[in-house]
């Protein structure tokens, strides 16, 4: 764009541009600083809307973003942190695979996260070095974010994750051990519950081998709900306390839980419910054909507050440690009903009252809405039109519905805001749909109507509004989070990063603001939360476990370092502070078995020390406080260097020490 553009372009728009940069800088439109900033916008070829853009999401040096938006990282297996509305990447938070600005992964700490555990018993390496995370989910209390912790789960492996938002680090993975590849994940409005549904049905149990046949994939293949009861007290899943819903094999996707009148319940997707298994190239469809036969699939209604009731009441069987319901029980008993959905779904939101639930059919144009009410009613008085292979009972589609509003191509997920309009993200037509909700939200005069529509680069997954999916949205901004740049970035080879847009939702029109490519992995969803809620430590209490967050057994205090040898065994219990380690030279023979607890000893803000060990793949980072513990066999002779890798001070080059290893 040129000066000649900006000036044409911008008409009396620009004029009103002037006036309003004028008034920001409070100076006369004429002359000063105000013509100043007028220039900078020409000189830059922006336009007015533009150059209003910038002053709206620019945070200077001092300042501080409003919200962060928490994003998953994709196959990058960590979770990204976000400043709102300046968009800049604020951290990297490890989670799945071991990550080394952190140290993730390298101590026995890190290292018995990643492999599921005990900090004394870690292998020397990490089996999974990998994950997929797609849906973060904030602890919620009331149905609204509290700040405490944040859920993600690896699709790639069934597993799911606790950060504590203390100290943003992961504190526990767990595996779920009746299914391969899971997606969905959310948390019940009162964090009872982490919840995570399969994606692509394997064998149940999934340690026993069954022959992928049609026959027996229809009789012994399964898809699993599970509820992982999240312990506040002890910040853990507690696996003893988890349970599973047993599911047929179409294959479930996304899940959102019910609230104020739907709490108790969940709602999860599915596609494929024509069971495709794909096959030999001469006799069967490819699994995309397959799977995209019928009209219809099954939205999965379960009652978890009578499942949970069915599990205390000792109706669960107990598969591969984990206590399961039934799908035959399941259906005895009241727990799980389908309703038809359209067509190929992919996502499906609440509405903040829990009264709505709103499903995208990524081959459907429309937005189907479901009430809870009229759902209500039909389970009630055993309307079914119904069942389908397994028993499940089904609920008549048209009567279960609110509305359908037809919003454009490949609509996929929802979020809300304060004002009682719902956001879709168009994935075919890579645009945002904004569109009202009925009543209360809206009257029926203006209820279920797309009132505006945005273009986005290109092609959106998910997209975030400002606490979007809680019980009490606070509109102002809209992140749409973009799988394709195509053109947006140039000179940076093939592998495109995705694009993250951010859009002022809070008046009438959306409006473009800014765009942030992400080159590390491929966002899936996001949670955006107030700065004001997150209470996270600016420091460690001096000898603080980074599990446990409590004082570690093994910290030790400056004066009292040592190295003590009992037989094959040589542990050190060293200090770090600007700019020494205390010991700084650790002899041992071949064959012994090392174990070093060091202890940051500072008390200043973000005074890290790293420990970094030639040769031996060990990196850990020290925030102030904190201690960790390494072992590792010494089975190389030689001298090895290590050194801080963190610039903590002047003498940091200094901040050095030689581990001996005799022949
Ligand atoms: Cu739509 Cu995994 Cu939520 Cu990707 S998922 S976009
Ligand atoms: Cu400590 Cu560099």
């Amino acid at each position: 764009m040129t000066r000649t553009r900006f000036l044409t372009v911008a008409g009396a728009a620009g004029l009103a541009f002037v006036v309003a940069v004028a008034l920001l800088a409070g100076r006369p439109a004429a002359q000063g600083q105000g013509a100043d900033l007028l220039s900078v916008a020409r000189s830059r070829g922006l336009s007015p809307d533009e150059a209003r853009a910038a002053l709206e999401t620019y945070v200077p040096p001092g300042k501080y973003d409003e919200a962060l938006m928490f994003a998953s990282g994709g196959q990058g297996g960590q979770v990204l942190v976000f400043g709102i509305p300046s968009m800049r990447l604020i951290r990297v938070i490890g989670v799945f695979a071991p990550e080394p600005w952190q140290g993730y992964g390298f101590s026995n700490e890190t290292k018995s996260v990643l492999q599921g555990t005990a900090p004394e018993t870690v292998g020397p390496v990490t089996p999974l070095t990998w994950g997929d995370t797609h849906h973060p989910a904030l602890s919620q209390t009331g149905g609204d974010y509290d700040g405490q912790w944040l859920f993600i789960n690896d699709k790639a492996n069934s597993r799911m994750a606790v950060i504590s938002l203390k100290d943003f680090e992961t504190k526990q993975i767990v595996e779920n051990p009746n299914s391969a590849i899971d997606h969905g994940a959310t948390v019940s409005p009162n964090t009872d519950y982490v919840f995570e549904s399969t994606q692509y049905a394997v064998p149940f149990p999934k340690t026993k081998y069954v022959p992928l046949d049609q026959t027996d994939y229809n009789a012994s293949y399964r898809g699993v709900a599970t509820f992982w009861k999240f312990d506040r007290a002890r910040g853990r899943i507690d696996p003893a306390r988890s349970f599973q819903v047993e599911l047929p094999p179409y294959w479930q996707d996304l899940a959102s839980f019910g609230k104020g009148p739907s709490d108790g319940w969940v709602f999860v997707n599915s596609f494929n419910t024509e069971r495709a298994i794909g096959g030999t190239l001469e006799h069967k469809p490819p699994i995309e054909i397959g799977a995209s036969a019928n009209d219809m699939d099954y939205l999965h209604v379960i009652n978890w507050k009578k499942a949970e009731a069915l599990v205390r009441a000792g109706k669960a069987t107990v598969v591969n440690g984990m206590k399961v319901i039934s799908l035959r029980e399941a259906v005895a008993e009241g727990v799980l009903y389908f309703i038809p959905e359209p067509k190929s779904p992919h996502g499906v939101d609440v509405a903040p009252r829990g009264d709505y639930i709103v499903v995208g059919g990524k081959l459907d144009p429309n937005a189907t809405v479901y009430s809870w009410s009229k759902v209500q009613q039909l389970i009630a008085a055993r309307r079914f039109v119904g069942r389908d292979p397994y028993g499940v009972p089904i609920l008549p589609f048209k009567e279960a519905l609110a509305a359908q509003v037809k919003l454009g191509l490949g609509p996929l997920h929802t979020n809300f805001d304060d004002k009682g309009n719902a956001y879709t993200s168009l994935f075919i037509e890579s645009a945002v749909a904004k569109w009202t909700l009925g009543p209360p939200y809206h009257p029926e005069s203006e209820a279920w109507k797309v009132v505006d529509k945005i273009p986005v680069q290109y092609n959106i997954g998910h997209l975030a509004t400002y606490q979007g999916d809680t019980v009490r949205p606070l509109g102002k901004y809209l992140v749409a989070l973009n799988k394709w740049s195509v053109d947006q970035y140039r000179g940076i080879g093939p592998l495109r990063p995705q694009n993250l847009q951010l859009i002022d939702i809070s008046g009438p029109k959306m409006r473009m603001l800014y765009a942030a490519p992400v080159g590390i992995a491929e966002p899936h969803f996001a949670e955006i939360i107030p700065l004001s809620k997150i209470k996270a430590w600016d420091v460690y209490p001096v000898g603080t476990n980074e599990l446990t967050l409590k004082p570690d057994p093994n910290a030790v205090q400056p004066g009292k370092e040592r190295i003590v040898r009992k037989g094959r065994l040589v542990e050190v219990w060293m200090t770090a502070m600007r700019s020494h380690y205390t010991p700084d030279h650790i002899v041992v023979s071949r064959g012994d078995r090392v174990v070093i607890h060091i202890t940051n000893i500072e008390r200043a803000l973000d005074a890290t020390h790293g420990f970094g060990l030639n040769a031996y793949n060990i990196n850990l980072s020290l925030e102030p406080g904190k201690t960790e513990t390494v072992s590792f066999v010494a089975d190389k002779p030689g001298i090895y260097p290590f050194y801080c890798t963190e610039f903590c001070s002047a003498l940091h080059l200094e901040m050095a020490g030689y581990l001996e290893v005799k022949p």
